[in-house]
């Protein structure tokens, strides 16, 4: 292992993955180069740019033709799971980073502007939420955002792979204390199994906070994962599931909103923020109620800027709030175009 990087106590570096999904985890065709984490050349991560020296670049199929790159200070961990591959880096400029085949997740300055969308859009949208479901979201990010609100009195949370929770919780302890709150019931699973076994009419809301669909997330995108959440929601419960970016990945997206006009019976959105470490800079939310009590999701009838009980805990919100709200579902109008075709 390179001097410098650091592996959480209890997690194996080797994983038993076939090597069937290589081509697909977005770094195999990398080379790999010196990031600058001071360690020998051979032994650092695939997605270390060989193009910018000291530079992590995010190749992927998904966004053929560009590539973004941070400056790499220290790589802090590096780690197989059974999953996937896992990193952890300082970069110089959006603090520490985590990256799941060759993929960021999450960056420490800019995570806000993704957890606290896909969380507050959905439940600042309906009544008194008291059962929330996580699938994904390892990171703990989500659930932090959803446990600011009061009235939640139960979160489960399906994550797949244990070692994306251990290294947020080792790494990123402002983004893992969302495993702290005791109303969040922890299970290491399939998300899809896990939700096949739910009763029906659980939960007052799912957030769905996957990687991209390629590897491990990808029958989350699938119209049969998305039957499975309507069914586990109560009437007039509401899911909000990553939805890519709309300059990169229209296609997906057509098919995420024929998928869901076909499955909720309620009502069906796009909406959008801003990520600056994702592809494009952007990132999409569908937003969907089952059939029951109407949900316009446009206008936020449960506002959380006046919650302040887990200011103390986590500091206030940086990125949501009510007038942002709103201004999500606003889209472009070669987006509109696109998504109010398929939607209606
Ligand atoms: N809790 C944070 C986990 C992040 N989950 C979504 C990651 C998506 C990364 N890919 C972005 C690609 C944009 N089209």
């Amino acid at each position: 292992m390179p001097e410098g990087v650091q592996s959480a106590t209890d997690l194996p570096l080797k994983r038993p993955r076939e090597e069937e999904n290589q081509e697909a985890n977005g770094c195999a065709a990398m080379e790999v180069n010196n990031g600058g984490g001071g360690g020998a050349l051979e032994e650092l991560p695939e997605c270390i740019s060989a193009v910018i020296p000291g530079w992590f670049s995010e190749i992927s199929p998904m966004w053929p033709g560009e590539a973004h790159s941070l400056k790499v200070e220290k790589i802090l961990f590096q780690g197989k799971s059974d999953y996937q591959n896992v990193l952890v880096f300082q970069s110089s400029t959006y603090g520490k980073v985590l990256v799941l085949d060759g993929v960021i997740q999450l960056t420490e300055r800019d995570e806000c502007a993704y957890q606290e969308m896909i969380a507050h859009l959905p439940l600042c949208s309906i009544p008194n939420p008291k059962k929330v479901l996580v699938i994904g979201g390892g990171d703990g990010g989500v659930l932090r955002e959803v446990s600011r609100h009061s009235s939640v009195e139960k979160i489960d949370i399906c994550e797949i792979d244990k070692m994306v929770v251990d290294v947020s919780r080792q790494f990123f302890p402002n983004v893992a204390v969302g495993f702290d709150d005791p109303r969040v019931n922890l299970h290491i699973g399939d998300g899809v199994a896990f939700l096949k076994a739910v009763p029906e009419g659980t939960y007052d809301a799912i957030i769905v906070d996957s990687s991209d669909p390629i590897g491990p997330a990808k029958e989350l995108f699938e119209k049969p994962f998305f039957a499975s959440v309507a069914k586990a929601l109560r009437a007039g419960g509401v899911v909000c599931t990553q939805a890519e970016s709309i300059w990169l990945h229209m296609h997906i997206i057509e098919d995420i909103v024929a998928n869901c006009r076909q499955i909720f019976e309620g009502s069906v959105n796009y909406a959008w923020t801003t990520v600056p470490t994702y592809p494009s800079g952007v990132m999409g939310f569908m937003l969907c109620a089952t059939e029951g009590p109407s949900v316009d999701f446009k206008k936020p009838i449960n506002p959380i800027d006046a919650d302040i009980s887990h200011v103390k805990t986590y500091g206030p919100l940086k990125f949501y709030n009510s007038e942002i709200h709103s201004a999500a579902f606003c889209l472009p109008s070669f987006a509109r175009k696109v998504i109010d075709a398929k939607a209606n």
